[in-house]
């Protein structure tokens, strides 16, 4: 289908802004790799400090690249699956909102005033513009849903009764609902907590009450990267496999988006196993939901499997009678077409495997206390949101633009090998991230100072191999990211050669059963709020019994002197004035 002017414009924007800051953020990763193994030996390197770097690649990456990729596919899908159009204004609106929010964050982050992690729970303070440009970006990601995506939705249900929403649509839709109940948490704890702190209007404030409202939206936020790339998943590599191929279950694909409604949410505190102020039966029962939202993992995995057995050996009679030989015919690495795309979700789903251990490794409580805070829980979510997830937006982002640019994709071959490196280099960094940690090696850490040094008394020499291995393999994934990012930008920058256009291979099911209860969301959404609610309410009465507001003061990553004026040092000041 053909897209109009304006629309066409901020979908665009919405891929390409984020992905120039990609760059910065990719190479960030790269000196983080190289700080810790101790080739960078020192705070800063080229103006900017470690932490500063850290907060950068985390923040670019793994919030700003997935938000706004992740709102122009939802745009690309409600438009191209429901052919209604979507309002310049609505789409102005949220994007500019994103691209403002974005450039305050990055302008406090750029000058060292926001050296909080893209994890940026208090105690750490940051700049003004970090929160309030985060929270503009974050307002804006939510705008198309309420303004375009929601009425549109409601309007194709009423012209077609009875029919199920299209896959993606469903998928994309159920995905920004969940987007916008897990800001709640963390919306509360920026607007009356941080942001307060930040002006010095207060000088104190609950850090384990921030903690605990930014847990509860930081795990559901990783269930927010990954549906989009299950959609693609569910819809559009069944299809491409084989070119012909079919989603081997409709409704399995719907329930395990329905499980994530319910699971999604009441499992943040796994982030918190070691947190004194948190009663450890509470974190048990999370700690037992996170188990329950591998549930629709392991579900896509065996209907993903499923569907690639079913369209290959389709396809390819001679190995119907195979286990695993049909395996071989998976175009891993083909140039036909748009089979390109391919490799981005099979190297994902290779990684996913991984990431997917690592999580329940992390999830199993008491495993988790030797894991945590070590370099092993970097190594997970590099094969998670670093893995799948990346892989598979950086491939429907050279898609898109492509489709919508009327341009062939240039460079193919750099673009089919480049998911292949990163994969390569994920799972090395993997290995020795995971290896290293459960042998202790802390993550944030500038070991190169410390640690890696032999000179220092810290000096663990049992580090050094993993920190080296970690090093080299984050130069593959560099590696890779500069394929992809040749033919990106040869695309963009290539003459058209045919008409623009939106539009997306997707696979009929071959079981495509009614099942009308997985297409009512109302009470799944019902039943998953109160399951929200219920589950934090014993956690956050914990963190709050010894008061709401005030606790511990301020601090940042230079010193481990507070920045703000406990209340406690004024009541000490004003009891001796007195006594004096
Ligand atoms: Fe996680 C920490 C547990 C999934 C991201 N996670 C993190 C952090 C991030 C992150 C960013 O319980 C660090 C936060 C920080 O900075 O402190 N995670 C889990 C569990 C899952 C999980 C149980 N995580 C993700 C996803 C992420 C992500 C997805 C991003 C997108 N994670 C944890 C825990 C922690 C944690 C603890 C805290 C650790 C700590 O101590 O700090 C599960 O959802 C995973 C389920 C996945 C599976 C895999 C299914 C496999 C598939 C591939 C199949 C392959 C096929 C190929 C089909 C069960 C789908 C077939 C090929 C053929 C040829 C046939």
């Amino acid at each position: 289908m053909k897209v109009e002017g304006s629309v066409k414009t901020v979908i665009l924007g919405e891929i390409i802004f984020p992905i120039l800051l990609l760059v910065f953020g990719i190479y960030h990763g790269l000196m983080q790799a190289l700080y810790r193994a101790g080739i960078i030996k020192d705070m800063s390197f080229l103006g900017i400090e470690y932490y500063q770097g850290l907060t950068l690649h985390g923040v670019i990456n793994a919030v700003v690249f997935t938000t706004m990729v992740i709102v122009a596919f939802g745009n690309a899908v409600f438009l191209y699956y429901l052919k209604k159009p979507l309002r310049p204004a609505v789409q102005w609106v949220s994007f500019l909102m994103m691209v403002i929010g974005t450039l305050m964050a990055a302008w406090a982050m750029f000058t060292g005033k926001a050296n909080v992690l893209y994890t940026f729970y208090l105690p750490l303070v940051a700049h003004p513009a970090f929160y309030i440009g985060a929270a503009l970006l974050l307002v804006g990601s939510i705008i198309p849903l309420f303004f375009d995506w929601a009425p549109n939705y409601i309007a194709w249900r009423k012209e077609h009764p009875g029919e199920k929403v299209p896959l993606a649509v469903f998928g994309v839709f159920v995905n920004h609902i969940m987007w916008v109940i897990m800001l709640v948490p963390v919306v509360i704890t920026v607007v009356f907590q941080m942001i307060p702190l930040s002006l010095g209007i207060t000088q104190e404030e609950n850090v384990s009450l921030s903690r605990t409202l930014f847990w509860a939206f930081g795990h559901p936020l990783v269930y927010f990267w990954l549906l989009p790339a299950y959609t693609m998943l569910y819809t559009i590599l069944p299809k491409i496999v084989t070119g012909d191929g079919k989603l081997y279950s409709d409704s399995a694909a719907r329930f395990a988006f329905i499980l994530f409604i319910l699971f999604s949410f009441p499992v943040g505190l796994h982030h918190q196993f070691t947190e004194p102020a948190v009663t450890n039966n509470y974190k048990l029962i999370h700690a037992l939901f996170t188990f329950g939202v591998a549930v629709p993992s392991m579900l896509t995995a065996f209907t993903v499997a499923a569907s690639l057995e079913y369209s290959i050996k389709q396809k390819y009679p001679e190995v119907r009678d195979s286990l695993f030989y049909w395996w071989t015919k998976i175009p891993y690495i083909s140039l036909e077409g748009d089979k390109w795309l391919v490799s981005y979700f099979m190297a994902g789903l290779f990684l996913f495997f991984v990431g997917g251990i690592t999580g329940i490794v992390n999830a199993s409580y008491n495993v988790n206390l030797v894991v945590h805070n070590t370099s092993f829980v970097p190594g997970h979510f590099h094969t998670t949101v670093g893995g799948l997830v990346t892989l598979s937006l950086l491939g429907i982002s050279l898609y898109m633009v492509s489709k919508l640019m009327g341009k062939d994709i240039r460079f193919k071959g750099l673009a089919v090998l480049a998911p292949w490196l990163w994969w390569q280099g994920m799972l090395i960094f993997e290995y020795a991230m995971s290896v290293a940690g459960i042998h202790g090696f802390p993550r944030r850490t500038n070991a190169g100072l410390s640690y890696l040094n032999p000179e220092s008394p810290l000096y663990r020499p049992e580090w050094v191999g993993y920190a080296e291995l970690s090093a080299f393999a984050a130069f593959i994934i560099v590696l890779g990211f500069v394929f992809w990012a040749v033919s990106f930008f040869g695309t963009i920058l290539s003459p058209k050669v045919r008409e623009e256009t939106l539009e997306f291979p997707t696979a009929s099911a071959l079981h495509d059963e009614k099942a009308p209860a997985l297409n009512r969301l109302t009470p799944w959404f019902t039943v998953s709020v109160l399951l929200f609610v219920l589950s934090y309410l014993p956690a956050l009465y914990d963190v709050t019994k010894r008061g709401v507001f005030f606790d511990s003061p301020g601090y940042n990553d230079k010193n481990p002197v507070p920045i703000t004026k406990p209340q406690s040092a004024k009541e000490e000041k004003t009891n001796t004035a007195e006594a004096k």
